[in-house]
């Protein structure tokens, strides 16, 4: 598999981001038991890969822009054309609780279209790679969507909104159809993740409501790169901006998305 010198300076800055986490996730778990908890560690952390991050693709690509989880504000650049949508740790809630579940994730959008992809999960060292037109892999395997084509085969991945956040009822009418519908429901808690599973056909679909682009935009490329179809929930094709996603394969996606948005029981 041949990588474009851009996707190397993306892997390489995953990477490097990524060694730091395993450091800190390895103190993480020691920390489960102080009474303080590890919750300002784990902030100092997540800070910390985003500057490893922002360091690399900065020094690579002075000119393009920077659009980072934990960056204040969105860095222009003046190229115009090139921006990195990085999130350094996705997964936070598994991180901090010691569940090996989370993931660096950068995009490298082009245009407004993601051309390249990285999603690492250090903890696993299970590195997802696409560029647009290229394919996407899991280290060095080529990446397919699952094939099936019936729902009630599916093992389908969700976001659950939690505490302050999201719409609870919604979900809960949105999973109370899905789940009458599958073989299984999974939340894995790192939506960049999620998408990768359904690259590497482990989820047969996914979808969450209230994600910001950080969380999904690789994984976005890395499901249609693995031959998936991708959309919001009303079908559009701007999920970074109405911050809704759906996913699978053709067959899955449709019926999948017809599922979560049937209306709500009257009775
Ligand atoms: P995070 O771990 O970087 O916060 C889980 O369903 C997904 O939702 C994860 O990708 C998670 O990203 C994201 N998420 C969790 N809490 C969030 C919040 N308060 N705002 C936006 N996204 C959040
Ligand atoms: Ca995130």
């Amino acid at each position: 598999m041949a990588r474009s010198a851009l996707l190397n300076v993306m892997v390489q800055a995953a990477i490097k981001a990524g060694k730091s986490l395993s450091r800190d996730f390895g103190e993480v778990q020691n920390l489960q038991v102080s009474v303080k908890g590890p919750g300002d560690f784990v902030s100092q952390a997540d800070l910390k890969a985003q500057k490893i991050i922002r360091d690399e693709l900065l020094k690579a690509r002075p000119t393009y822009g920077f659009l980072g989880e934990e960056a204040d504000e969105e860095i222009k650049g003046t190229d115009g054309a090139h921006r990195w949508i990085v999130d350094p740790l996705d997964g936070t809630t598994n991180f901090l609780h010691g569940i090996p579940m989370f993931s660096v994730s950068i995009a490298l959008e082009r245009n407004g279209e993601i051309v390249g992809a990285v999603v690492f999960n250090p903890a696993t060292d299970e590195l997802y790679t696409a560029e647009r037109g290229g394919g996407a892999f899991l280290n060095d395997r080529r990446l397919r969507v699952a094939s099936r084509r019936v729902l009630s085969d599916c093992v389908i991945g969700c976001g659950v909104p939690h505490l302050g956040r999201g719409n609870h009822g919604k979900f809960l009418v949105e999973l109370r159809h899905v789940m009458g519908e599958v073989a299984g429901v999974r939340r894995v808690g790192s939506a960049a993740l999620d998408l990768a599973y359904v690259a590497a056909g482990r989820f047969d679909g996914f979808w969450e409501v209230g994600l910001s682009p950080w969380d999904m935009a690789a994984g976005i490329l890395l499901v249609r790169e693995a031959g998936g179809f991708v959309s919001d929930l009303d079908g559009g094709n701007d999920m970074l901006a109405t911050s809704s996603i759906v996913c699978g394969n053709e067959h899955i996606h449709k019926a999948l998305a017809e599922v979560v948005k049937r209306p709500i029981p009257t009775k």
